[in-house]
């Protein structure tokens, strides 16, 4: 299978050698870091925002254990060669909405301050048990459907918590993480086209038209709670690929929002 075929012609095209992208990227990510903005990262559990966290630490960062989950809030201020970037990691679980609402208000206070909603188009590995996620067909472990369409929907509901209230953000990223497992050919434009202005996730956010962006991402790479496998069509190329698109993504929206 070609590039084209596989949906990474557009995004893996130019002239660029792996390790010109890799200086790249390091160059975006201490841009990234450079400016005194602060971003909150949303999402519900297990979608990947202490792995995000990590990926811009680490370039390729080692998985968090499943098992693994964020308590209470957390403002990390990361540092990278003398480069500060204010990051507010919230937990995700259904029950921990006043621990969220602190993160909002602290973001709030910042007065400019950038989203970056995490979702895994329903692959969210951590509170659910393995029995509910996964299953063992005749060819091997897979994800169940219904699990994935769960949690896309929980994805929307959570939405509400702070599509409104938080507004006056200056931008607004849904990371659509993972896409090392659900990266297919034929699939991965359905999965950006969901969370874009079409459907149920797009609509919910109708009033940050102008100022929401869309971009699929991986801050890892791992076999969905370690059994899974992951699709195949997404190696170290399409990742640092995203990487390096998100973080240009990134610092063109924090300069946006810091001139206004
Ligand atoms: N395959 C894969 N797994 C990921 C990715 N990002 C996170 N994970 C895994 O998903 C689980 C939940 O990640 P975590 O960052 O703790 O989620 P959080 O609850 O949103 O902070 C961990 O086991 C991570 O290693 C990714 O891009 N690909
Ligand atoms: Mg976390």
């Amino acid at each position: 299978m070609t590039d084209e075929q596989s949906g990474w012609g557009k995004l893996l095209e130019g002239t660029l050698d792996i390790v010109t992208k890799y200086k790249l990227l390091d160059k975006l990510v201490e841009r990234f870091f450079s400016e005194k903005a602060v971003v909150l990262l949303c999402g519900t559990s297990g979608v990947g925002k202490s792995q995000f966290i990590a990926s811009l630490q680490d370039g390729v960062a080692t998985p968090i254990p499943t098992t693994n989950r964020t308590r209470g809030w957390r403002k990390v201020k990361v540092t990278k060669e003398g480069r500060k970037l204010e990051l507010l990691d919230t937990p995700g679980q259904v029950g921990e909405g006043a621990l969220r609402r602190k993160a909002h208000l602290e973001a709030l206070k910042a007065k400019r301050f950038g989203i970056i909603n995490v979702v895994a188009n329903g692959y969210h590995e951590g509170t659910a048990s393995e029995t509910s996620a996964i299953w063992l067909g005749e060819d091997g472990y897979d994800v169940r459907q219904e699990f994935l369409a769960i949690n896309r929907q929980l994805e929307i509901e959570n939405l509400a918590e702070w599509s409104v209230e938080l507004l006056d953000a200056k931008w607004l990223v849904t990371l659509v993480n993972k896409a090392d497992l659900w990266w297919k050919p034929h699939t991965y434009e359905n999965v950006l086209r969901h969370y874009s202005n079409e459907g149920a996730y797009g609509e919910a956010l109708n009033p940050w038209q102008g100022k929401h962006v869309v971009l699929p991402y991986a801050s890892t790479s791992k076999p969905f709670y370690d059994r899974v496998p992951m699709s195949g069509f997404f190696g170290d190329a399409q990742r640092l690929a995203c990487q390096v698109g998100a973080l240009e993504s990134l610092n063109e929206l924090i300069d946006r929002g810091a001139a206004k």
